[in-house]
């Protein structure tokens, strides 16, 4: 037996005796066993997200059973081992037995772990199908039911393959039909995640390590470590860390590692560096050894939001000449290639630099881009918000002029869901992932969400980003939202109802102009829509059935923050929205009110006026809802469908003379 099978077996014996850790998000949130009742002859295709870029059924499905025996090599590392550890006995397998090869006659479940390093496991994945994935991080996914029981084979293309074929196989055994398949697959992009970048109230340690074991699930592999109030990573950026937070980020770093994640740590010297002063490289290069020291291997310079026309100090106006964007854009160069050098000679396979320049919200040739494509090491890696700094779309031409502009292809620093800017105050940003043209992987090197101070609500459009950077041309923007509240309400077929009626008023996507990219509250709109259509054209009974259907969808719009609350939901969640559930009670009661009030007015019954000004009174209340003080960079009144559910209930008193 091999040490990572008896990693893996111990990890299976022992879980129960660990008990439920609050940060494995990753084993709770997969669909509910199905009941031995519902198990049949038929299978039907399974969706798995991201969408894998080919999934085949077969013919048949299966049990995995309670026990199942492992045939394993030592190409699988101690991630790997520890999910399917977990998925195995989520999925009620009670025995895990291994072996060196699957015997002839196949009497139960066997499960084939590797990669394409391990000779063994791909002669024998190739008997089960003859098409098996190459790609860099690409997989293979093979399961059939053969004589009295199945062969599952889960075959990495390398160790990043085999953990993401681990999280296919986690989506695959929460049914308790196992499908008979073939999946091949691997990510459009090698960088996919989120960028901590925001201003404002930073994540905290656990909602970091919640995020990270949340973004594995969803096959991502970059966190970046960028929240701008970290005095320590911008203010204060040459003082040493406290030992404390060291180890907190060494812990974390750990996390990542576990599951497959690169963690990034980033550092914005901007306001204050000097670029000439061997010194404050010096400084730069120790602070990235301490961290290198407890694991962490990715480093990022960030020099956005930065006064960049002027100099911090005299000896850059000698060294580099009269301030101004060129010099700038020498001066950064000079100072991130010696970093990014530093970093190849004492670790030489770690993954390059990352930087996002000055200039990083368009594509337009000028003197700073110009300056910067031409000093730039090609390694580094340069990030891109798209043609503005919150961009209403991303075309796959608006990636080929970053391409050009920036001599490499960008690594998009997608501003999608943060909420730090004005634009956005009062809001949760929680619309599907949209608006990002199909096959811009092609102009890419990676995506990155900047998600919002709240980190599950983020998590609804960060499914949808990394997603997207998984399988841009597969990417369905609706399901994987709906997937996303699924996750969510933890497969509860009323909660996930619930969360998505949420959702639907917390859909505005502003940019920082007045024209927002998402509009507000699609559902809820149709629905104010028709029964406005309706008391216009419709006739006596329709107009009835109209109103009543309103006043029904009002009850369930008000009660829908109940329902939350009950579910299973992630309390951090409850915690973040907590105004916006509150404020949504209330503009619940409002529409009851109106649509009561609409039922009267349709009556010539002068009650109509009471309900109206009840209406009235409960919007009021709503609006004077305030965002948790601290919680964003931007405070203010809790917006809830607004320029949609406002509207409506001002207009509806106009709307049937009494
Ligand atoms: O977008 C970038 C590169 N920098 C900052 C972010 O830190 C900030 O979160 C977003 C949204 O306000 N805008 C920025 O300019």
């Amino acid at each position: 037996m091999t040490n990572n099978l008896k990693r893996l077996l111990r990890a299976v014996v022992a879980m129960p005796l660990l008990g439920v850790s609050m940060t494995f998000a990753q084993s709770s949130s997969t669909p509910p066993l199905t009941n031995a009742s519902s198990f049949s002859k038929t299978s039907t295709l399974p969706s798995i997200f991201p969408t894998p870029v080919s999934m085949e059924l077969g013919k048949g499905n299966f049990s995995l059973g309670k026990s199942v025996v492992l045939v394993s090599s030592s190409t699988v590392d101690a991630g790997s081992s520890a999910l399917i550890a977990r998925v195995l006995q989520d999925a009620g397998v009670k025995t895990v037995k291994t072996a060196k090869k699957i015997p002839k006659n196949i009497d139960g479940t066997y499960i084939l772990l590797g990669t394409h390093a391990d000779a063994q496991v791909l002669d024998a994945v190739k008997q089960l199908t003859s098409s098996v994935d190459t790609a860099a991080s690409g997989y293979t996914l093979a399961s059939k039911p053969v004589g009295d029981g199945a062969v599952i084979a889960l075959l990495g293309k390398d160790a990043d393959g085999l953990y993401y074929a681990a999280q296919t196989f986690r989506q695959l055994a929460a049914r308790t039909a196992f499908p008979a398949l073939v999946i091949n697959d691997h990510p459009a992009l090698p960088i996919r995640g989120t960028i901590e970048g925001f201003y404002g109230k930073p994540w905290s340690m656990l909602e970091r390590e919640k995020h990270i074991n949340f973004l594995a699930t969803l096959k991502a592999n970059t966190f970046i470590y960028s929240p701008k109030d970290d005095p320590y990573a911008r203010d204060r950026w040459r003082e040493p860390y406290p030992a404390a937070t060291l180890k907190e980020l060494g812990q974390l770093a750990a996390v990542a590692k576990n599951n497959h994640i690169n963690f990034v740590y980033a550092i914005s010297p901007g306001p204050t560096v000097c670029f000439s002063d061997p010194k404050d490289l010096q400084a730069l290069l120790a602070k990235f050894k301490v961290l290198r020291e407890l694991g962490i291997r990715s480093f990022y310079v960030a020099l956005d939001d930065i006064e960049y026309k002027q100099w911090n100090c005299e000896q850059d106006s000698i060294t580099f000449g009269p301030s101004g964007a060129e010099a700038a854009a020498r001066a950064q160069a000079h100072l991130l290639n010696a970093v990014q050098a530093d970093i190849k000679k004492v670790d030489p396979t770690a993954p390059p630099l990352i930087m996002v320049p000055t200039e990083y919200y368009d594509a337009k040739e000028t003197p700073y881009k110009e300056a910067l494509r031409k000093h730039l090491n090609p390694s580094i890696v340069v990030q891109w918000t798209g043609t503005d700094v919150v961009p209403p779309a991303i075309s796959i031409s608006d990636a080929k002029a970053a391409t050009k502009a920036f001599g490499r292809k960008t690594f998009l620093w997608d501003n999608y869901p943060v909420n730090d800017y004005g634009e956005s105050s009062g809001r949760l940003l929680m619309a599907p992932y949209m608006r990002r043209e199909s096959g811009l992987s092609q102009e890419l090197s990676g995506i990155v969400s900047n998600p919002m101070n709240q980190e599950v609500a983020s998590r609804a459009a960060v499914t949808g980003v990394v997603a997207f950077a998984w399988n841009d041309k597969g990417y369905d923007a609706d399901r994987t939202w709906k997937f996303a509240a699924r996750e969510l309400a933890a497969w509860n077929p009323e909660v996930s109802e619930a969360l998505l009626t949420f959702f639907d008023t917390q859909r505005l996507a502003p940019t920082f102009g007045t024209h927002p990219w998402q509009a507000q509250a699609p559902h809820l709109k149709a629905i104010l829509d028709e029964v406005e259509d309706v008391i216009a054209y419709g006739d006596v009974n329709s107009r009835k059935a109209a109103i009543a259907a309103l006043a029904q969808h009002a009850a369930r719009f008000a009660d829908a923050p109940n329902v939350i609350r009950n579910g299973h939901v992630d309390k951090a969640f409850l915690a973040e929205a907590a105004p916006w559930l509150d404020a949504m009670v209330l503009w619940g009661k409002a529409l009851a009110s109106t649509a009561a009030g609409l039922e009267a007015a349709d009556s010539a019954d002068a009650a109509a006026t009471g309900h109206f000004e009840q209406a009235k009174k409960f919007a009021a209340e709503a609006t004077a809802i305030q965002s948790i003080p601290g919680a964003t960079r931007v405070e203010g009144p809790i917006k809830l469908a607004d320029g949609v559910l406002d509207v409506f209930i001002a207009k509806a008193p106009g709307l049937i003379s009494y």
